[in-house]
């Protein structure tokens, strides 16, 4: 028996492109944007420089509807199509890779761990690229600090950002997402980010409630190493939000 390389294809992708700079990601819900839909949104997202694609929504998105958008925008583009998942159900072979995620602050263990075991020989036998993620709820952490019964960090709280955010390291997750929950109405606050980057040495991905170039300075001056964004698009298309967004990641990576 071979062991699989570690990490995968994807993630020496993403280690790669971080070292010339910080990443942004594009989250697309197949429920409300399927298949050549989705695929239209991702083209032109990679065209204003967006680094991958995630596949994810809050609420049960079926293994089909997962399937028909990966595989409709790996055709589309060429980089990396991630499954952000809610759930064992929506995980589907046609991704490249799933944030293989702990909600490290859940009150409910299954979000912690036991799902996870209940979804690692799915994810192993569909040949999806694991990528080891802790994933922190800040507040006021929306519909996925409800969902996953998250007790969201509070804003002021770097204190307890900053020992989650260390404790996933220690524990070998090789990035850490701290989540204000999508559609939250305020990225993560500058001085959370500026504090768990000041001890961490892993990629630190930030998302939630980033919509204008205004919101994605600061965060990435403050050292986020990639930016989520999904509400922006949805809402607005790549219109100049979005456009601004992308213009402060490459400004951030000196391009
Ligand atoms: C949600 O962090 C992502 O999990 C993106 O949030 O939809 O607010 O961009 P938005």
């Amino acid at each position: 028996m071979t062991v699989p390389a570690s990490p995968g294809t994807v993630e020496r992708y993403l280690t790669e492109h971080l070292a010339r700079g910080p990443l942004h990601f594009t989250l697309i819900d197949p429920d409300k944007s399927p298949g050549e839909r989705a695929a239209g949104i991702a083209r032109g997202a990679v065209a204003l420089g967006s680094d991958a694609i995630l596949l994810g929504g809050s609420t049960g998105i079926s293994r089909d509807v997962m399937g028909r958008a990966a595989t409709a925008i790996r055709a589309a583009v060429s980089v990396p199509v991630i499954i952000f998942p809610e759930g064992p159900g929506s995980l589907a072979p046609e991704a490249n890779a799933v944030l293989f995620m702990s909600m490290l602050n859940s009150r409910n263990l299954n979000l912690v761990i036991r799902v996870h075991a209940q979804a690692a020989p799915a994810v192993r036998a569909m040949g999806l690229e694991p990528i080891p993620l802790g994933y922190l709820v800040i507040a006021p952490g929306m519909r996925v600090g409800e969902v996953g019964q998250a007790d969201p960090v509070p804003r002021d709280d770097l204190a307890a950002a900053t020992g989650y955010a260390l404790a996933a390291q220690y524990l070998g997750m090789r990035y850490v997402y701290l989540e204000a929950g999508s559609g939250a109405p305020a990225p993560v606050p500058v001085p959370m980010v500026r504090a768990v980057r000041e001890v961490l040495s892993i990629p630190l991905v930030v998302g939630g409630g980033i919509r204008s170039g205004d919101d994605a300075g600061p965060l990435l001056a403050a050292g986020a190493s990639v930016l989520v964004t999904g509400t922006v698009t949805e809402e607005e298309g790549l219109g100049d939000g979005f456009r601004s967004i992308l213009a402060e990641v490459r400004r951030a990576r000196g391009g």
